[in-house]
């Protein structure tokens, strides 16, 4: 059944309908099935696939009902430009068919997902579609929460100006999985004693094998030892990702209370994408004084430039802005181990800056505070000097695990090298003088000589008197 005529207005303009402030836009990259359309490029039946899918997307199914009334025709979601040959979708959805709390009326990321990216991912007639962009009007974005911390609350705690305090070197403490609670304490002392900030990795949490009420006294132990050894102040991301709710609470709760005087230098981790709206909002809500680390694994099954189904991971890094991720990991922008482009540094710059133009959306968020891009997968130091230069500044956090932990010299070692790596790129220097100048940098091509005969060729001849 066409729907066309109800759930699509070709001659609604995008401009007015920003200009007015009454809806969500949102661009999909939409096939429909050849199986159920004879023509899928022509705009018939392109834009009877498109009206489907509105109307999925929306306030209708597949058929024309009874109970349909002038009211519902009010908040009909509707196509309002498409491009077949592209493949490209726009759809205006009206602020009032979103969710709102009954607490306290704010909206929720998860009603947004429902309908734009909910059912009409399993329609017979759309043979797939992606969400690459969306348009927050705002009197609908100052209903979301947005972060509560930012990266200016761990530069305060480092000591550092909250106004471009620069580069915090991380890690994510290795092996993944398997450390008992001594030798994890004793990884995250060896780190901060060259490094700034230590996460759990994605799935650490509550093993048998480390209890977290094992874990975390030791963990704060360590810190303090590293504190006092260095002078200087420490950060650790604890995941505190859970199915339940209370769970969250009790994790976050317990690891607070261990921390005591330190409580301001633990951040939360949250495995957001698998954890779902829930767990970021529970975070978020239940303790705003601290940062939200947003990790994103599972992300690619959807995100992946290979999956034709579900958001992009620019889509992913807006919701999570929204939803008041204090960072969210924003991949390494073809730098580091997973997959990434260099044009992936818009995400970076969407979730920074106070306006910024989107794949097809100018967004501006009228002061909502920044998400910091955290920067993980496969770093090392030398990957780290091409990167920088690719985004153009380094007021973010790195988390490198092998980057820190297969350094030949150790993780203090290896911190120091990705904190010289960007002093590198800062003095727009040579890499090989300054490796000459700069010991634990000029070890890391020893210690990643793969990434250093890829990315430095020569290396070999240039610094032999400097890499004993
Ligand atoms: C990196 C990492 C990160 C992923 C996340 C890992 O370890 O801890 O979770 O990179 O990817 O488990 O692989 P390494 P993204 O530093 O040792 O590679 O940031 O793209 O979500
Ligand atoms: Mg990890």
């Amino acid at each position: 059944m066409d729907q066309s005529s109800l759930y699509a207005n070709l001659d609604l303009n995008e401009e007015q309908l920003i200009k007015d402030g009454n809806h969500v836009l949102v661009y999909y990259k939409m096939q429909p099935s050849a199986q159920h359309y004879a023509n899928p490029k022509s705009l018939k039946d392109y834009l009877a696939a498109a009206a489907h899918f509105a109307a999925e997307s929306s306030t209708g199914t597949n058929v024309t009902i009874s109970t349909t009334d002038e009211f519902t025709k009010s908040v009909d979601a509707l196509v309002y430009d498409v491009d077949p040959e592209n493949e490209d979708m726009h759809i205006a959805y009206p602020v009032e068919l979103f969710d709102r709390n009954i607490k306290d009326g704010r909206a929720m990321i998860v009603s947004f997902l429902t309908l734009c990216i909910g059912n009409n991912q399993g329609m017979g007639d759309i043979a797939h579609a992606k969400m690459h962009d969306f348009y927050i009007p705002p009197n609908f974005l100052a209903l979301f929460d947005g972060p509560s911390k930012g990266i200016e609350d761990m530069w305060r705690v480092l000591g550092r100006p909250n106004i471009d305090g620069g580069f915090i070197v991380g890690t994510i403490i290795k092996p993944k999985l398997g450390l008992q609670p001594k030798p994890f304490a004793d990884a995250a002392y060896d780190f901060w004693l060259g490094g700034d900030f230590i996460k759990n990795d994605e799935p650490q949490g509550n093993q048998v094998f480390a209890p977290m009420k094992r874990t975390i006294p030791l963990v704060v132990d360590a810190m303090k030892r590293a504190q006092d050894k260095t002078g200087q102040a420490k950060l650790f991301s604890a995941n505190i990702t859970a199915d339940d709710p209370f769970e969250i609470i009790a994790r976050g709760e317990y690891i607070l209370e261990e921390f005591g005087e330190f409580a301001s230098h633990v951040a939360f981790l949250i495995d957001g994408y698998v954890g779902g709206p829930t767990a970021i909002t529970t975070a978020r809500r239940c303790f705003p004084n601290q940062y939200l680390h947003y990790h994103r694994a599972g992300h690619g099954a959807v995100t992946s430039p290979s999956a034709k189904r579900g958001y992009s991971a620019f889509v992913l890094a807006k919701m999570s802005r929204l939803q008041g991720a204090s960072g969210i990991h924003v991949g390494t922008m073809s730098y580091g181990k997973m997959e990434g482009e260099k044009s992936d540094k818009n995400m970076a710059y969407m979730i920074t800056q106070d306006e910024a133009d989107g794949v097809v959306y100018h967004q501006k968020w009228h002061g909502m505070k920044p998400t910091t891009p955290i920067i993980s997968g496969g770093m090392n130091a030398l990957r780290m000097v091409g990167f920088f230069e690719n985004l153009g500044h380094s007021n973010l956090i790195l988390t490198a695990g092998g980057g820190s932990y297969g350094h030949i010299d150790g993780a203090a070692e290896g911190a120091k090298s990705l904190r010289q790596a960007e002093q590198c790129w800062k003095e727009g220097a040579d890499v090989f003088e300054f490796a000459r100048a700069h010991k634990q940098f000029a070890r890391a091509f020893v210690s990643f000589q793969h990434d250093a005969d890829e990315i430095f060729p020569g290396w070999r001849d240039e610094l032999k008197d400097y890499i004993g």
